[in-house]
């Protein structure tokens, strides 16, 4: 007998960028800098897309910009919900121009808005749950972009259909989602020397292991999981907890200060309410 499945979800669309040639000049704020294998990273990168593609995204491959280091990070520079793309202001001057080449394709799939000056938001600070947007508080993110962002996400200005936007106190890392993200309806991933699982009521936390500091990063695809395959401690505690992942090897865009949700911006193709 043939089974037939019928999916009713639409096709996740997952927005990249080629590894740009100048990543060597990446911007860094608390991870050292150390010599960048730039054939080793785009090979990486392109195993990354093809996790997202078996994962069931349409992955967009934006062209690398040479004069842009950061401009693999598309993540930083929108975010992208059902009612609308936010445009974002990144707090790093050189990563500015990233927006405009993110902003056309987006165009084609949400209205957009955009954090203007001198608000600043980096995407990474942005952890969405539900109809809530946590906010990191860190050195990209000011309270001027905070506070537009909440006004572009108003019930106001969505028609009734508003989200919750909240700050997130970090310390020690570069953006809230170097921190904690979601790995599962009810749980988040955490390291809780760089913020407050407090801050979190209600969910189940696993706490990263405390010799792997940067293995909270973790990019949920609908139900899976993609997550850097060099933090063994950590991968068997989700393990334990019963979570499946698809492990990619990201260790040249670790050290461009990068992982795994920043490489790609991922939503729904067509968003029906
Ligand atoms: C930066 O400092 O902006 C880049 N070198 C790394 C950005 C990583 N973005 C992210 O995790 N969302």
């Amino acid at each position: 007998m043939i089974a037939l499945c019928k999916s009713t979800d639409p096709m996740q669309i997952a927005v990249t960028r080629e590894v740009s040639p100048g990543l060597g000049a990446c911007e860094l704020s608390y991870v050292p800098r150390s010599a960048i294998d730039l054939r080793l990273a785009n090979e990486q990168h392109h195993a990354y897309r093809q996790a997202l593609e078996s994962l069931g995204c349409r992955v967009l491959s934006l062209p690398a910009e040479p004069e842009l280091p950061d401009s693999v990070f598309v993540e930083d520079v929108a975010l992208v919900l059902d009612e609308v793309a936010i445009l974002t202001r990144p707090g790093a001057l050189s990563r500015r121009a990233e927006v405009a080449s993110v902003a056309k394709v987006l165009a084609g799939y949400r209205p957009l808005r955009a954090i203007e000056a001198p608000g600043t938001l980096d995407g990474g600070d942005v952890l969405r749950i539900g109809r809530t947007l946590h906010v990191g508080q860190s050195a990209r993110s000011s309270a001027a972009g905070f506070g537009q962002l909440r006004d572009l996400l108003s019930d106001e200005a969505l028609s009734g259909r508003g989200y919750a936007v909240r700050a997130v106190p970090i310390r020690g890392c570069l953006h809230l989602k170097s921190a904690v993200t979601q790995v599962t309806d009810e749980t988040l991933l955490v390291n809780p020397a760089w913020v407050d699982p407090a801050a979190f009521a209600g969910f189940r936390i696993i706490e990263v292991d405390v010799d792997e500091p940067h293995a909270a990063n973790a990019l949920r695809i609908g139900a899976g999981l993609i997550y850097p395959a060099c933090f063994p401690r950590t991968l068997q505690k989700l393990a334990d907890a019963g979570i499946v992942v698809t492990t990619v090897d990201v260790s040249e865009l670790q050290k461009a200060e990068g992982a795994v949700t920043c490489c790609s911006l991922v939503f729904a193709d067509a968003v029906t309410h």
